[in-house]
């Protein structure tokens, strides 16, 4: 169960896969490869609470950590998909220290946040009992605050301060967006790769968990290079994209 935990306490890059597709056989298809974790998307993929419970059941049966996207302020969401057994919820665009708060309040039990009591579902999941959820599993429920946008970037030394925020998850399209003001993404552009790098040294020295999303290995590697801990690599769309390419070039008669 603390799976994630200990990877990022040897050090070790977590290696994270992204999902919005709901249906369990193609989580199952992609669980069969190396990641640690796979990334449950409820703000832009199709996950809903039914499907992200199951969908979470799946991935702990199979040794892969649960991370959940929720969407954008759903507080409610975020304590509901640790109940289910998330060992860590992404928050999009947390702008600023209140947001972080709400946050952290919904997600930490006392005396740093207020989550509400009822891991009962999340403990069996792990096959522990609620008391050592309560004594162990509250360090693997990471609050990871998305930093995307010119506002969280000012703020940033707010945001990572805010007791309970475990790590940052940087949204490279979204924030292209913001600092260039062109809806068009530029992940990792010239406008703002130095943002991205001056971010993960922040937290780092900060002492907080550094995560990003990347859309291809050039990216990851790039990510891995300035020792982000938490690296996702594609999506389920790029997956199935790709292994179509690869069997069109693979053919002699097309
Ligand atoms: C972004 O790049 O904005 C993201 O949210 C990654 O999914
Ligand atoms: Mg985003």
């Amino acid at each position: 169960m603390k799976r994630l935990m200990r990877i990022l306490d040897a050090g070790n890059v977590v290696l994270s896969g992204w999902c919005g597709i709901t249906d369990p056989r193609y989580l199952e298809a992609i669980a069969e490869y190396d990641f640690d974790a796979i990334v449950l998307d409820m703000q832009h993929g199709f996950f809903d609470e039914t499907t992200v419970q199951n969908a979470i059941a799946t991935l702990v049966a199979r040794g892969k950590a649960p991370l959940v996207r929720i969407p954008l302020a759903r507080w409610d969401t975020a304590a509901r998909v640790l109940d289910f057994g998330a060992l860590a919820v992404i928050a999009p665009m947390i702008n600023t220290a209140e947001d972080a708060r709400s946050f952290v309040s919904a997600t930490r039990f006392v005396p740093v946040g207020e989550r509400s009591f009822g891991p009962r579902h999340a403990a069996s999941l792990y096959g522990i009992d609620t008391n050592e959820y309560l004594q162990n599993f509250d360090q693997c429920s990471l609050a990871l605050a998305m930093i995307e946008t010119r506002e969280a970037y000012q703020n940033l030394d707010e945001i990572i301060a805010v007791d309970g925020i475990g790590g940052v998850l940087i949204g490279p399209g979204d924030l292209s967006i913001s600092f260039r003001q062109n809806p068009i993404p530029d992940a990792y552009g010239v406008d703002t790769i130095d943002v991205v790098k001056d971010i993960v040294a922040r937290c780092k020295q900060a002492g907080i968990k550094t995560a990003a999303f990347s859309i291809d290995p050039k990216a990851a590697n790039m990510l891995h290079g300035l020792g982000v801990d938490i690296i996702s690599v594609g999506l389920d769309v790029t997956y199935i994209a790709e292994g179509v390419k690869a069997h069109f070039a693979g053919l002699d008669f097309r």
